[in-house]
Formats: C-alpha cells, sequence, structure tokens
C-alpha cells in the first residue's frame, strides 16, 4: 500500500459510481440479490444521471418510453404499476420514474450524494480499490464499478474569447434547475445534434430571435411523438415478455428488428414505399429497412436521398433546405436525431441558420458570436456542443492500476477492453456500458441490463469459487480489440467524423468508441464467456 490509510476507512464489498439507471440497478443487484455491502457515489444530489442533468426544453427521449426502461429483469410489478404518457417520455418523467425506482427499492440509503470521485487506486497488496472524493473522504472496497454513463462529461469549445461574453450562456448538459426564461431574447445555439434538434424548436417559440450555428447537418428522423393511450398501455403489458424477449436478440436492443433484405435488391418504386411505411411509424425504424444500409454505400445513398427529400419538402427556402440536407457523410454515420417539427422551425420568421462548416466560429466577444462573415450579437449562448463520449468520465475519475499505470496512459492511443466490460492491469475494476462494449449503439437500459446481470453473476461466481481477485489476460483483451475492429472495418460507421469515433474532441484518439456487433451477438458472446468458467479472465 503506497499510502497511509485512516484507521475509519469504510471497507465495502463493492464501490459504485453513478446513480442513474446502470448504478441503481447495479446497487439493487449487488445488495439485493446478492447481499454484498455497496455503496454508490454520485456527484448530483439526486439520483438519475442523464435525466437529472439534461434539463434543457424539448428534451426527451427517442428510444420508446415503454422500453426505455428497467424489463422484468427489475420487477414485473414495476412494469404493471407504471404507466408512461408519451411515446416518448419527456425528462422530467423519466426523472420521475427513475426517482420512484429509488424509493421503491429502497435504494438512496446506500446512495452519497453530492460526492465526486476524483481518484480511485488499486492498492495490489490489499487486493482492494482505494476511492477519493473532492470532499476529501476517501473509501474502500474490493470491487470498483464505474456506473458513470456514456455521455456526462459536457464538451464546451474553447472559442477565443468564450468567457468574455456579457449575456447569459447555457450548456444543454448542465441545464438550471429552475429553467430559463427566453421571451423576447436574442439567443444563439450552437450545435444540431440530437440536443440541438430537440432545443431549437422549443426556444424558438419563445426568443426574439434565434440563431443556430451549424456545422454538420444531419439526417433527422420523424419522431412521431404522441400520448399513450389506455389501450395502448395495456396492449404494452400484455406483451411485455415477448418485448423484453426481443429487444436482448436484435441488433439494437429495440424490440424490432433490421429487415432480412438488401436496398437494392428491390425495385426503386417498392424501396420508396418501405422507407414511407418506416417514416410513417416514426422513430428509429426507418434504420431497420434493410440490412445493408450500414454496410454498402450505394444502399446507404437510397435512405439518404429519402431522407434529403424529405427535408427539401418541409424547409420553404431551397437555399435553407440545401444547407439542411447532409451530403458530407452516409446515413446512420452520426447518431440521427429524432425531430418534432424541427425543420418546419427554419420556415419561421424568427430563425437564421448559419453554416459554420463554410465560415467557423472565429471567437465569442462580449456581444455574441463572431465568424468569418461576421458578428452575430445576441442576449444568450445555449452550447448544444455534446460530450467527451464513452473515456471522457472515465478518465476524470483519476483510476491507477497495477504498478501506477492510469487508465487514460493505457488508452492514450484508444480503449483497450475486454469485452467493453474490463480491462488488463486494473484487477477487480468493472464498466458498466464501458467503450468497445454495445453501449450508445443501442437502446441503452437494455444494454445496461445485460451489463449489470453479468458482472452480478461474475460476482457470485468468485464468492462461490472463493476467488478474490478477476482480471482480463492481455491475449483476451488483445482478441476483443482485434475483433472489435475488424466488426468496425465491416461497416460504414467510421466515415463520419462523429463523437461515436471521437471527432468532437480535438486530439482525441479516432476509433470506434461502441462496438457494433449487436447487442444480441454480443449478449451470446459474453454469455458464452461466462459459461466456461469467465475463459479469458485470470481469476486468483
Ligand atoms: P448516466 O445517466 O449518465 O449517469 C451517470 C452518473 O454518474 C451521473 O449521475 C453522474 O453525475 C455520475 N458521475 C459521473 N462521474 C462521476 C464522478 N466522478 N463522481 C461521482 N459521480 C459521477 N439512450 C437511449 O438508449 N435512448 C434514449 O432515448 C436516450 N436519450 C438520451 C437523451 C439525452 C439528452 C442524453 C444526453 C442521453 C440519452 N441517452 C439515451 C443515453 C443515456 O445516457 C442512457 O440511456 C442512460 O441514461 C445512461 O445511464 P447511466 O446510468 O449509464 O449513465
Ligand atoms: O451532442 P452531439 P448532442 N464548433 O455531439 C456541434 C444522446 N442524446 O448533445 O456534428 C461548432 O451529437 C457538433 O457539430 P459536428 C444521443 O446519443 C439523445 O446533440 O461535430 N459546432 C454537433 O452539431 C446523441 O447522439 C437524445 O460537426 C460544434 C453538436 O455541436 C448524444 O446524446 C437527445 C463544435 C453536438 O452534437 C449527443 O447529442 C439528446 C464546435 N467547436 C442527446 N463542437 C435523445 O434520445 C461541437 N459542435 C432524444
Amino acid at each position: 500500500m503506497s499510502e497511509a490509510v485512516s484507521t475509519d476507512l469504510r471497507e465495502l464489498d463493492a464501490l459504485v459510481v453513478g446513480a442513474g439507471f446502470s448504478g441503481l440497478y447495479m446497487l439493487h443487484r449487488l445488495r439485493n440479490t446478492l447481499g454484498m455491502s455497496a455503496l454508490v457515489l454520485e456527484a448530483a444530489d439526486d439520483v438519475g444521471g442523464t435525466w437529472y442533468w439534461n434539463r434543457y426544453p424539448g428534451a426527451r427521449c427517442d428510444s420508446e418510453s415503454y422500453f426505455y426502461s428497467f424489463s422484468d429483469r427489475l420487477s414485473e410489478d414495476l412494469l404493471e404499476e407504471w404507466t408512461w404518457s408519451e411515446r416518448f417520455a419527456g425528462q422530467p418523467e423519466i426523472l420521475r420514474y427513475l426517482q420512484h425506482v429509488a424509493d421503491r427499492f429502497d435504494l438512496r440509503r446506500d446512495i452519497r450524494f453530492r460526492t465526486t470521485v476524483t481518484a480511485a487506486s488499486w492498492d495490489d497488496d490489499a487486493g482492494r480499490w482505494l476511492v477519493d472524493t473532492e470532499g476529501g473522504e476517501r473509501f474502500a472496497a474490493r470491487f470498483l464499478i464505474t456506473a458513470v454513463g456514456c455521455l456526462s462529461t459536457t464538451n464546451l469549445p474553447e472559442f477565443p474569447g468564450r468567457d468574455s461574453f456579457r449575456g447569459e450562456s447555457f450548456h444543454t448538459g448542465l441545464w438550471p434547475h429552475e429553467g430559463v426564461d427566453f421571451t423576447g431574447k436574442r439567443v444563439a445555439v450552437i450545435g444540431t445534434g440530437a440536443t440541438g434538434v430537440q432545443l431549437i424548436p422549443e426556444v424558438a417559440q419563445e426568443a426574439a430571435h434565434v440563431t443556430v450555428f451549424q456545422r454538420t447537418p444531419n439526417y433527422d428522423i420523424a419522431g412521431g411523438n404522441h400520448p399513450v393511450t389506455s389501450d395502448f398501455d395495456r396492449r404494452i403489458k400484455d406483451d411485455y415478455p415477448q418485448i423484453w424477449a426481443r429487444t436482448r436478440e436484435t441488433a439494437f436492443g429495440f424490440p424490432y428488428d433490421v429487415a432480412d433484405r438488401t436496398a437494392l435488391s428491390v425495385p426503386e418504386d417498392e424501396r420508396q414505399e418501405i422507407f414511407e411505411e418506416a417514416w410513417a411509424k416514426g422513430g428509429f425504424r426507418l434504420g431497420t429497412t434493410f440490412n445493408d444500409l450500414l454496410l454498402d454505400e450505394d444502399a446507404n445513398e437510397t435512405a439518404a436521398e429519402f431522407l434529403r427529400n424529405k427535408i427539401r419538402e418541409r424547409v420553404d427556402d431551397p437555399e435553407i433546405a440545401e444547407m439542411l440536407a447532409p451530403k458530407d457523410h452516409p446515413f446512420f454515420t452520426k447518431r440521427p436525431p429524432l425531430e418534432n417539427g424541427y425543420y418546419e422551425t427554419y420556415n419561421r420568421e424568427n430563425v437564421t441558420l448559419v453554416d459554420v462548416n463554410r465560415s467557423p466560429i472565429e471567437a465569442i466577444t462580449p456581444a455574441g458570436v463572431r465568424t468569418a462573415d461576421g458578428e452575430y450579437e445576441v442576449d444568450s449562448i445555449v452550447y448544444a456542443t455534446g460530450f467527451d463520449a464513452m473515456t471522457g468520465t472515465l478518465f476524470k475519475l483519476g483510476i491507477t492500476g497495477r504498478d501506477g499505470l492510469t487508465l487514460a496512459e493505457k488508452w492514450a492511443e484508444g480503449p483497450r477492453t475486454y469485452l467493453g466490460i474490463a480491462t488488463h492491469d486494473f484487477p477487480n475494476l468493472f464498466m458498466i456500458t464501458g467503450p468497445q462494449s454495445p453501449s450508445v449503439l443501442s437502446n441503452m437500459p437494455v444494454s445496461i441490463e445485460q451489463h449489470v446481470d453479468w458482472v452480478a453473476g461474475c460476482l457470485r461466481h468468485l464468492r462461490d469459487q472463493g476467488v478474490d481477485r478477476i482480471e482480463p489476460t492481455p491475449e483476451a483483451e488483445e482478441g476483443w480489440v482485434a475483433h472489435h475492429d475488424e466488426v468496425t472495418a465491416m461497416t460504414l460507421l467510421p466515415r463520419a467524423n462523429s463523437w461515436w469515433v471521437g471527432a468532437n474532441i480535438p486530439g482525441k484518439h479516432r476509433s470506434l468508441y461502441p462496438y457494433v456487433g449487436g447487442v444480441g451477438v454480443y449478449r451470446g458472446i459474453c454469455d458464452d464467456v461466462a459459461a466456461k468458467g469467465y475463459e479469458g479472465f485470470a481469476l486468483s
């Protein structure tokens, strides 16, 4: 042990960081199923994670609510009790749901709020993790489980002069709890990802003027949000066993899968009909119409052009429509936002679109935003500029493994994991939805449950076998990274400058961070590893 440890150090079986979907379910499994001593450390003053922090106007899920939730793995009774009010629930409702889960399963008593982890070091002699917090506390635990989310470290671009702005600025991922009144204000919105696309129509209804700074247009898909009727609710509840079974097998963790046909195998008019039908249903169904949209450029182009034409139909000014219609990357190689009236927003008198790909933002000035074309004077700036995804938050935990190796050093040339769940030289560390697991390329609660259940099963196995330590072998890790890279190379995903490949953060290593092999396939691989006595892990 390198440092003296105070005598009142609290020793736990497991320490979990984060109290969103992942941390809540992990705590339930550790404490209520395995009977282990466990504690969750959470920076916020409440549960919810994503849904605690992202309170911007228009925030809602874009997996349908009835499967953007915990499954029967947590509780069949909860499924029966809880009724979603909308097809895609808004942030306040999802937060209420997670608060309800915390209360219903009595989780809060083992969650320490307002507690930010700043360092976690592996103590090889004692076989435990020592975890330090911003407040100066230290905890010790045999197992450290990160449940810190893939999208929880905000990206605030380093524009020159950013802090000189005289008005108010906001990042969507750190939205004020009391809300923001934009009435009569001139507002700049920087960013047109899934967040910007939700926020812009809402702010445009309130503000005097909205200027949108767009660097890359997206292929936004119609969301088709609507209230949930009691008939629909009953049907879903009766169907839940089949719905959950499907979500666990499909490629993206949705209860509907990709059709078994290629885009160019059907005549043009039939293909259009298929696209139209999927479009009318709303949500991500358009991405599941053909099985080669992510694999074949020509196939992809058919969907891309369908979506560009939808934009052209809806935006009155043809020049603005062309600015909004993506041509520089294939469809679904950046996360397509779901939209509800986004494109029509550009038909409003009080909305201006600025192309900052052509004319980049040079500086934030005291009065507003300056591009090569001139200065835009505004009262407020909204940064809808996304996150340092997947690794940003893990690095901020200050994780140090064996022999003083930090996670940031080990992953300087990109993540190296086994199954996206563990990494060599960091014994007894598990990452829920870590890089190189399906994570953000899936309906996340399904992937979260799969990871948590797998970790719980693993911990039970270690206990039954009287084993204290677990760590992937270098060979197993090598094999997983090679497999991950091979699957990635089969797809079009590396082609776009997306946050999926780290392109949104200057200097970040470029590789595909999530695993694209599919939720069902991945689950099979993980189950097989477990069935073979945790093959690829060294147990001691
Ligand atoms: P999070 O919810 O991110 O929770 C992580 C927690 O860890 C946070 O509370 C954070 O405060 C805490 N934490 C982090 N670092 C520390 C530290 N150092 N010390 C202490 N605590 C720490 N996914 C979908 O599948 N479908 C959707 O429709 C969808 N919609 C989304 C909408 C938005 C606006 C965003 C941003 C993401 C969305 N996602 C969606 C992804 C979403 O992040 C996941 O679905 C899910 O909420 C992640 O849960 P989590 O518990 O893993 O992580
Ligand atoms: O972040 P993003 P987000 N100068 O990174 C632009 C989930 N989510 O918060 O595309 C100028 O996608 C950037 O431009 P570019 C979902 O998984 C889900 O919107 O990099 N512009 C982009 O337009 C999503 O994918 C939901 O060229 C800059 C925008 O800012 C993920 O969270 C809702 C810039 C950032 O888009 C992240 O979404 C919301 C710069 N320096 C979020 N830097 C739903 O489920 C960045 N940009 C509904």
